[in-house]
């Protein structure tokens, strides 16, 4: 009975370690700075990033995780990060490309018939209700593997991937509509439409860039590639892109570069693409009505490739849906202001930022004042027309930004390792801030969007060299916070990323989140319908047809249903699991050893693991996550029987070892932990606990403890009436089991209802 005492002073401790309050320091604040050495400055920053233990941040950004295909979500202003959701690349403890369920979705990112098993993750987006994040969902693209994947912010699962048919790369994407009605996805580098082989000397000709507009359907939270369409567009590179918004609704914009359609060929003496792709003075901003567009690809007029709808250039410039305007050498971002009447962009070798005017631009169309047309015959409206301004911010300037003020921006400046705040309504500089280093975006809260939160600045920087303890010749990333609430920016925190490489980041307002704790019972959480493999408690069982074993079994503290499955070698098994926890955070792992099997249950989630059983020998199979103090127990095993395997005469299990004395001592320390327990409950219940939505959420758990508990002792006593003593002294341990687990939740939440200062019930 070591174990049981073990038990009662871990319940006891628990309670004392919550009772007593923090322990106070001696040190003074003076004190602690001058051994540590920071100024005052440093401590105002850390004051205005601090969250207190058990605090909340104001903001949530979710940044693109680059190579890792994986998107980091973090705090604002803590910079703590909060979760990796993966996307385009297995991740184990999520279990993503490790369970049946999330294989699926990593299966519609396969292209032409191969595993895709990385993504290059670049610009996350919040999908949008009247221009501003709505905290629904989240898409984001693949640069390297043309795909876009959209994740459901109500759990922060990755639930589908789609491919392009028609480009070979890509990087202006994901950005949204204003009411998410599309997802952009621009090509990158130019290549025939549908994946035909051409030579390079057919260039001009053949290779092509072009836009797609995914449709997204919000109920049913998928894009809808039947009813997508993409725009053909000459081989420039395309880059970055932007939907209208409000004044320029129903136009989008995309920027290029490479617009003088090298093609490289440093071996064959040539110069190199840097070079070739550089020689002219302006690229070309593409001006898109994408709202015409969907009309004319739903009339019928675009051209099937790979049975997808592309409008064709030819018919793109006679329906008057694309025009070109000169844009600053090499630009990289382009950023529709908030009010929709200014598109910035930044050209990467110029030191201006330009600033274009929406009417100008309506003018000029309506007008057809157009200069020239492209080799494409595409219009094209002189730079003077469209320009509203153009401000030199500094060197290498990158993206942009926008803040609460109006008229008020933020641009990155990637050779000057600047951020400048300027008015680009009057081309004015107004600040700028040295960052540490080389800034590649940057953003502010709900910075895209047509209402702007300030407050705080986001600098991605490609290099961090000397800010971070060394780690080897591979740093982390380096997120710099920075304050914008002031007159001044000023720089507040340093956090490493230790998974690259980000790109772009989003961050929206913490309280528009509205993610879930807990699945409906049997939830395929990929498709969030309920699994035709669900399972309840006293459902569970082994079935087997030919050499196919199914097991339909569930998780909950601390045990797997079934603990033994027993199988012989060549059998194809697959066993699916439902968590039965209601609890918030009682997740289950699974996985047997050696057979890369590997699993994980959130409450409520039915998922699938299988495999073929061709290794005869004992598997131990056990929960990974740490979830309870019996959690080492929650095991079991899997018995592979080698071919042709005879039981040897007198194979028995172990002998029964507990009598009635047994039996008698466990149901009295049973009955003593339930009268501690019925203290606990009518101390909860004797206060108003339900206005306390923590202390009520525990002892609703504890509450479902016990009625586990009093399933246990109903068996335990049904085994002791037939004088099934060894059973019966089982049965009576696990309802003890149960008891335990309810007086731990029942303390807690009496705990909380004492320091919350709860007052009696009414
Ligand atoms: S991009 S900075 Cu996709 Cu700007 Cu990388
Ligand atoms: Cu369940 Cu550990």
């Amino acid at each position: 009975m070591i174990r049981r005492s073990l038990w009662v002073t871990l319940v006891t401790s628990l309670s004392t370690f919550l009772l007593a309050g923090p322990a106070t320091s001696a040190e003074s604040l003076q004190q602690v700075m001058k051994r540590r050495g920071l100024s005052q400055e440093d401590l105002l920053a850390a004051a205005k990033t601090y969250v207190p233990t058990g605090g909340r941040d104001e903001f949530v950004a979710f940044s693109s995780g680059g190579q890792s295909g994986h998107v980091i979500v973090y705090g604002i202003p803590s910079m703590r990060i909060l979760k990796y959701i993966a996307v385009f690349t297995p991740e184990p403890w999520q279990a993503y490309g490790y369970d049946e369920e999330s294989k699926a979705v990593l299966a519609q990112g396969r292209m032409d018939g191969r595993d895709i098993t990385w993504g290059d993750t670049h610009h996350p987006a919040i999908s949008e209700t009247n221009g501003d994040y709505d905290g629904q969902y989240l898409f984001i693209n693949d640069k390297a593997n043309p795909r876009i994947a959209v994740i459901d912010l109500h759990d922060f699962e990755t639930k589908q991937i789609v491919v392009s048919p028609v480009f070979q790369s890509e990087h202006g994407g994901a950005f949204v509509s204003e009411n998410t009605e599309y997802v952009i996805q621009a090509a990158q580098y130019a290549a025939p439409l549908g994946g035909e082989y051409s030579p390079l000397e057919r260039f001009n000709e053949d290779y092509r860039g072009g836009v797609t507009y995914w449709k997204f359907n919000r109920e049913k939270g998928k894009l809808e590639p039947e009813n997508s369409f993409s725009i053909e567009l000459p081989p420039y590179s395309q880059d970055l892109s932007d939907f209208g918004k409000l004044a320029s609704s129903g136009w989008s914009f995309t920027n290029s570069f490479c617009s003088e359609r090298y093609v490289g060929g440093i071996e064959r003496g040539r110069p190199p693409f840097e070079a070739g792709c550089s020689a002219k003075d302006t690229d070309y901003l593409h001006v898109i009505n994408w709202k015409k567009a969907a009309q004319v690809a739903a009339a019928g007029k675009a051209t099937k490739i790979n049975g997808h709808d592309v409008i064709m250039m030819d018919t793109a410039i006679e329906e008057g849906l694309v025009y070109l305007i000169p844009e600053p050498k090499s630009p990289h971002g382009v950023d529709v202001s908030p009010d929709g009447k200014y598109i910035v962009i930044s050209g990467k070798l110029d030191s201006h930022t330009f600033v274009y005017s929406w009417k100008k631009i309506q003018d000029a169309i309506a007008a057809k004042d157009f200069v020239k047309k492209d080799p494409y015959g595409i219009p094209i409206i002189a730079l003077e027309t469209a320009l509203h301004t153009q401000v030199p911010l500094g060197l290498g300037p990158l993206h942009t930004q926008f803040d609460s003020a109006p008229g008020v921006a933020y641009t990155s400046l990637y050779v000057d390792s600047m951020a400048a705040r300027w008015d680009y309504v009057n081309g004015k500089l107004l600040d700028r801030l040295p960052i540490h280093y080389n800034i590649g975006h940057l953003m502010t809260m709900h910075g895209d969007t047509v209402k702007p939160r300030g407050k705080y600045l986001v600098a991605l920087n490609k290099l961090a060299i000397d800010r971070f303890n060394p780690v080897g010749p591979l740093h982390p990333q380096n997120h710099q916070l920075i304050d914008i609430g002031g007159d001044k920016m000023s720089l507040l925190r340093d956090m490493p990323l230790p998974l690259g490489e980000p790109h772009y980041s989003v961050a929206i307002e913490a309280g528009l989140l509205k993610p879930a704790i807990r699945y409906r019972v049997g939830t395929n959480t990929r498709t969030g319908e309920i699994s035709p493999h669900k399972t309840r408690a006293g459902e569970e069982k082994i079935e087997r047809n030919g050499k196919k074993v199914t097991v339909h079994g569930t998780l909950i503290r601390s045990h797997i249903t079934p603990e033994i499955i027993e199988v012989d070698e060549g059998d194809e098994v697959t066993i699916h699991l439902t968590n039965l926890e209601r609890a918030q955070d009682q997740t289950h792992g699974f996985t047997i050893s050696k057979y890369n099997v590997n699993g994980s249950w959130e409450p409520g989630k039915t998922a699938t693991v299988s495999f073929t059983a061709d290794t005869a020998g004992v598997f131990p199979f056990y929960c990974t996550e740490f979830c309870s103090a019996l959690h080492l127990e929650m095991q079991g095993y899997l018995l592979v029987k080698p071919k042709g395997y005879k039981a040897k005469v007198g194979e028995l299990m172990p002998k029964e070892q507990y009598d009635q004395e047994d039996y008698e001592k466990q149901v009295a320390t049973n009955v003593a932990t339930q009268k501690t327990i019925d203290g606990v409950v009518s101390y909860i219940t004797g206060r108003n606990y339900r206005q306390f939505a923590t202390a009520a959420a525990l002892f609703e758990d504890a509450a479902e403890q016990l009625e586990y508990a009093a399933e246990m002792k109903a068996k335990a006593e049904e085994e002791a009436a037939n004088g099934n003593w060894h059973s019966a002294t089982l049965w009576a341990g696990q309802w003890w089991q149960y008891q335990v687990k309810a007086a731990d939740l029942g303390l807690r939440a009496k705990t909380h209802l004492e320091q919350a200062g709860a007052g009696p019930a009414m």
